[in-house]
């Protein structure tokens, strides 16, 4: 299956465009120290710059304006994308194209997400499991970079930290098995794209934000980072394709955020 459109005015930007079970948090309760919890990378709050620099000749319109974005909390962001393993363990069945507990899940609708969320905050006492905002994701995905990759602005860099269209193989691959980027996370571009919380809108708007949820409604929601069928720029850490939220397409799973 390929990325097509929902809608036949955004064909053209669809068609461009372990959790660890029993992991404790620790709260960082003496000054300067970093709150952790396993499996998950730790996102301090701050400011940083959202979407496409207009010199990105890769860049589509709405991936525009690139403007600042503040996320006035921390948040912690799991390091590898949600297993097919821990999505069976949590929903009963295994989802995904190439099968195996490693893997990533697939195929999986923003839908499906809700309820997978909402079985996993249900077996979990301490803390909420929730998808990124689109804003948190770009963040975590940046790792403090303004390159067009957290790896650069050179495409041919991404082989060693992502899976894509040129050396996947037309397949997925087991989480965690290229290097992360600087602050963490596995897989984060490429491999499968991952779902976020916010609904896709034509542009961004034209000013700076604070936590930014995106529109109040929309014909699908955001995904992210592309996947292993895609090329390069798909991969960028600004790209985003809007999928409808009952779709459940080959190369699209998710990333959790965890809230203490
Ligand atoms: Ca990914």
């Amino acid at each position: 299956m390929t990325l097509r459109a929902l809608a036949p005015r955004f064909a053209l930007c669809l068609a461009l465009a372990a959790w660890v079970a029993g992991g404790a948090v620790a709260r960082g309760g003496e000054e300067g120290e970093t709150p952790t919890k396993a499996g998950f990378a730790y996102v301090p709050p701050g400011t940083f710059w959202m979407g496409s620099a207009d010199a990105d000749p890769g860049a589509e319109d709405w991936e525009k304006p690139r403007r600042p974005v503040t996320l006035s909390r921390p948040f912690f962001i799991a390091a590898r994308e949600v297993t097919q393993g821990e999505w069976a363990n949590a929903m009963g069945e295994y989802r995904g194209q190439a099968r195996g507990e490693d893997y990533p899940a697939e195929g999986i609708s923003w839908d499906d997400a809700q309820a997978f969320l909402e079985r996993l905050n249900g077996m979990e006492g301490n803390g909420t499991y929730r998808l990124p905002t689109e804003a948190e994701w770009e963040r975590a995905a940046r790792a403090g970079t303004d390159s067009v990759y957290f790896c650069g602005d050179d495409s041919r860099a991404l082989g060693r930290y992502a899976w894509l269209k040129d050396n996947a193989g037309g397949v997925s691959h087991p989480v965690g098995l290229k290097e992360p980027n600087p602050w963490g996370l596995y897989d984060v571009l490429g491999n499968v794209w991952e779902w976020t919380a916010d609904y896709f809108g034509d542009f961004y708007p034209d000013n700076a934000e604070t936590d930014p949820k995106g529109p109040e409604s929309g014909w699908g929601r955001v995904t992210r980072g592309g996947s292993w069928l895609n090329d390069a720029r798909f991969l960028r850490s600004a790209a985003r394709a809007g999928t409808g939220q009952g779709e459940r397409r080959d190369g699209v799973g998710l990333r959790l955020v965890f809230e203490p």
